[in-house]
């Protein structure tokens, strides 16, 4: 077996008091695979908090949980941290970065370049996300891949794999799902949970986006940028923004798709996104970013102008270099 997991393994059935977390503004992944470690940890009758510092999405709330998830740490520490889905120590927030200095961490990932900022590092970017990991997990356990833990894991994998399309869709994780189905998932209304989550304001968000979309190096490059006015004027949060950045990488011509999100006025949160031998991980680390071959993100601390130059830079030469 795998050491690092093995090493979980032994972490997770000789202590008691666990406190779990995931990355900042969580996707289905985080959501799903925390969800999953909490029914482990509960069917192995441990102690455990569910912790994420921007708290369960509005379009996650659907799913079943073993415990709430909080914003407050609890008063006293835990004696492990369980950081999920988080590519280096920052994701999970400020206050979960002070907490890795001082409590126990075990650090469970999948992506590229992960530095191992736990006392225990089981990183795997092969995977096709944290909630396949955890699954296996869950089957060294000897826990059922049913009910509620089988649902969280069905999450993770379907938002991570883009709905078993994107090239992380292994022969081991369909095999994983099928494992799901004949143990009685039901699929199809967990997708429909999944995709019926739209407002309004999402829909018009989205248009008023893509109405300003632009390309550039000849279509190679596709643009969008989501600014705090037309947030505002759409009545929507930057939670709405999800899936926008996939209409341009659509486009016949386009190779890398860009999406520039305002947070503040100075802060700056860019996502990249390509398909097959276009890495836009190596884009994104050399902007201090991070996160997978063909999709990935970070954080810039400038203007949207200044934001927009510098990765229009970075993609050009990365593209001009290709040709
Ligand atoms: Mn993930």
């Amino acid at each position: 077996m795998n050491k690092n997991l093995e090493q979980v393994l032994t972490t997770i059935k000789e202590n008691d008091h666990f406190l779990v977390t995931s990355h900042i503004n969580p996707d289905g992944d985080a959501i799903g695979a925390m969800a999953a470690m909490g029914y482990i940890l509960q069917s192995l009758q441990k102690d455990f908090v569910l912790f994420n510092e921007s708290g369960l999405p509005q379009r996650l709330a659907w799913l079943k949980l073993p415990a709430p998830i909080t914003q407050e740490l609890p008063e006293t520490d835990p004696q492990w941290l369980i950081v999920l889905d988080s590519g280096d120590s920052s994701r999970p927030g400020e206050k979960i970065k002070d907490l890795i200095g001082r409590v126990k961490t075990i650090n469970i990932d999948h992506h590229l370049g992960n530095p191992g900022f736990g006392l225990i590092n089981w990183v795997e970017p092969q995977s096709s996300s944290v909630g396949e990991m955890v699954a296996r997990l869950a089957q060294k356990l000897d826990i059922p891949l049913q009910g509620a833990l089988a649902e969280a894991i069905f999450l993770s994998i379907a938002s991570d794999t883009g709905g078993f399309s994107f090239g992380n869709t292994t022969p081991e994780v369909l095999e994983l799902t099928a494992h799901l189905i004949r143990q009685g998932l039901d699929y199809a209304q967990i997708n429909a949970q999944m995709q019926k989550q739209w407002s309004l304001n999402k829909v018009k968000l989205h248009g008023h986006v893509l109405k300003n979309a632009e390309l550039h190096l000849n279509g190679q490059i596709g643009l969008i940028t989501i600014t705090q006015e037309i947030l505002k004027k759409t009545e929507t949060t930057i939670e709405d923004c999800e899936g926008l950045v996939n209409y341009i990488r659509n486009i016949k011509s386009v190779k890398v798709a860009i999406s520039l999100r305002e947070d503040e006025p100075d802060k700056i949160k860019f996502s990249l996104r390509s398909y097959g031998n276009v890495n836009v991980q190596q884009m994104a680390s050399s902007l201090g970013g991070g996160g997978h071959r063909n999709a990935s993100g970070g954080t810039l601390e400038m203007s949207l102008t200044q934001a927009k130059e510098k990765i229009l830079d970075i993609v050009r030469r990365y593209l001009r270099g290709k040709d």
